[in-house]
């Protein structure tokens, strides 16, 4: 069987059969269920599973709608949409560089599949493990509260190599972003000045237009399937209570009674999720309120967050793992950063970089907590995040880092880490995984092998498998949050490779290690 059209992979097993609509696959899941006993005890009881996985192979034409899409990331990602899409090539002062996906994991990274005759570790591309949307196939559209083109848009990020904005321009031009909800109450008062494309009325008139739009979109592109993605400005945390928003129904009542706490991303969320389509937010304020959690799971929609997890983070995320697993115990983290995009302009506002400070802050929690040799019940390192708003240097983010750590005896240890990058450029490929995996994830369904009758299910509509990509993970309700970002990976490369009939990865190498 091979996963898809052109992939250099064939699986040969009894377990593995493929017809026009399905792989579906027999796979044994295995478990350790824990129970505590009076006495401290932990009885660990191994459980084994037979599941039946199958996984969709139509692959959809595919729409990506997104908030803010005239901002870096947006014109960022429409750009490198359509370079790749040409294989564009430029001049840098270093030679010629051609259009890539570096950063993203389904287009730039392997999957171990196992090992040759000779004992070596042989890898596929990650989008070869199974049908998913080609990014030459996507669709994008979007709304933004500033009216400029995306081309316009791209040369006021300030991001792209000239010589490549200069090949782009023309088309990026015919593309404009449609009027959005802007709520000055939300977003930094500083972003004043670009509000000059926005839809006006209640915020029930706001949100028929934003499904409107969806409608439209759909209906003059032709796409069958499309995901929503905030990408707009951070806003700051609405409240959360009783008679607003814990409940959908409070929800709907609040948005029809025009209630000013109700956010211009939850009524885009809304809106998205009562036109089915997937709603992801690549921001760390709380759209996800209880209300819109009840109507995802009511609607059987999927909904992912929060906040990209590009750089600073996603090394937090790998190293205060490898400390704590390497039983060295952090107990100070210092990051500090400086950037002079858009982005750290709206978060030189008090209340919104305190949205991107809870998002950044706690993403240490669970590692923090798996080791209770070196924490006591609610230890926690010291933990501070600063972000400074430096124009000169554009997107490209400085990011410091200072860890330290207790070693053996008393002893200290402390890494500094410098790292600058242009921050869109980090960001953008995490979008294009977002969407790809997220539709990926719709054609995924499981069900008990000896219950034949019973329904296939699929991922809960709070889809935890794109963690990986975010700051602060939504999970389903009383799911535990994993931070770590191996666990995350290993979780996508897992139930990846479970839907083509491969056991989990163990790293056991057996039969390397013993005649
Ligand atoms: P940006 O400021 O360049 O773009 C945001 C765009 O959203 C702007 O064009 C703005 O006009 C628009 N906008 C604001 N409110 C809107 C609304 N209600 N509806 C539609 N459009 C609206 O910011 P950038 O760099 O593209 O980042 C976007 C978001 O992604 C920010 O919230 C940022 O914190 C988050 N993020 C960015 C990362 C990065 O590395 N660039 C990483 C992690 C998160
Ligand atoms: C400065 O912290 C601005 C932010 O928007 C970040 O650049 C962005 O959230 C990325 O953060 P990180 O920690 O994933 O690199």
């Amino acid at each position: 069987m091979k996963p898809t059209k052109n992939s250099t992979l064939e699986i040969i097993s009894p377990k593995v059969q493929v017809n026009d609509d399905f792989i579906e696959t027999l796979y044994d899941y295995h478990t350790s269920q824990v129970k505590r006993t009076a006495n401290g005890q932990l009885q660990v009881h191994p459980e084994t599973t037979t599941l039946k996985i199958r996984t969709g192979r139509q692959v959809p034409k595919l729409g990506v709608m997104l908030v803010g899409w005239g901002g870096n990331n947006g014109s960022t990602l429409t750009a490198a949409l359509e370079a790749n899409r040409r294989q564009l090539k430029w001049r840098k002062r270093t030679g010629v560089q051609e259009a890539n996906w570096y950063g993203s994991i389904t287009q730039a990274s392997t999957v171990f599949i196992g090992s040759d005759d000779s004992g070596a570790d042989v890898y596929v591309p990650m989008k070869d493990l199974l049908p998913m949307v080609e990014p030459n196939d996507i669709v994008v559209d979007g709304w933004d509260i500033s009216n400029l083109h995306v081309g316009d848009a791209m040369r006021r990020a300030e991001v792209l190599d000239v010589a490549l904005q200069d090949q782009l321009y023309e088309h990026l031009s015919t593309l404009k972003p449609r009027p959005s909800i802007y709520d000055p109450d939300f977003i930094a008062a500083n972003q004043s000045d670009r509000a000059n494309n926005v839809i006006k009325g209640t915020k029930w008139e706001q949100y028929e237009q934003v499904r409107r739009d969806i409608r439209d979109f759909r209906q003059r592109s032709g796409v069958e399937s499309i995901i929503v993605l905030w990408t707009a400005n951070t806003e700051r945390f609405s409240s959360v209570e009783k008679g607003l928003n814990t409940t959908s129904q409070e929800l709907v009542a609040s948005l029809k009674f025009n209630k000013s706490e109700i956010s211009p991303s939850t009524i885009f969320a809304m809106a998205s999720i009562d036109e089915g389509c997937t709603y992801i937010n690549g921001s760390p304020q709380n759209t996800f309120v209880p209300g819109l959690m009840d109507l995802a799971e009511e609607k059987q929609v999927f909904i992912a967050g929060d906040d990209f997890k590009s750089g600073q983070t996603k090394i937090k995320s790998v190293l205060v793992d490898f400390l704590v697993g390497a039983g060295i115990k952090p107990v100070s983290i210092a990051s500090y950063n400086h950037l002079g995009n858009n982005d750290g302009k709206n978060l030189s506002a008090p209340q919104q970089f305190r949205s991107k400070e809870i998002s950044k802050s706690n993403v240490v929690d669970d590692m923090v907590a798996s080791n209770n040799l070196l924490y006591a019940p609610n230890e926690h390192p010291d933990h501070v995040v600063v972000i400074k708003y430096v124009p000169y240097v554009g997107d490209s983010k400085r990011a410091m880092d200072e860890y330290t750590s207790e070693i053996m005896m008393g002893g200290h240890n402390t890494l500094v880490i410098h790292n600058t990058c242009e921050d869109s450029l980090l960001a953008t490929p995490l979008i294009l995984d977002l969407v790809i995996l997220g539709e990926l994830s719709s054609r995924i369904q499981l069900r008990n092998a000896k219950k034949e009758t019973a329904p296939w299910v699929s991922f809960k509509p709070v889809l935890s498998l794109l963690s990986y990509l975010c700051k602060a993970p939504l999970v389903p309700r009383g799911a535990q949050v994993v931070n770590s970002l191996f666990r995350q990976r290993a979780a996508i490369e897992n139930i990846l490779r479970g839907c083509i009939g491969l056991p989990a990865i163990s790293h056991m190498t057996l039969e390397q290690r013993f005649d």
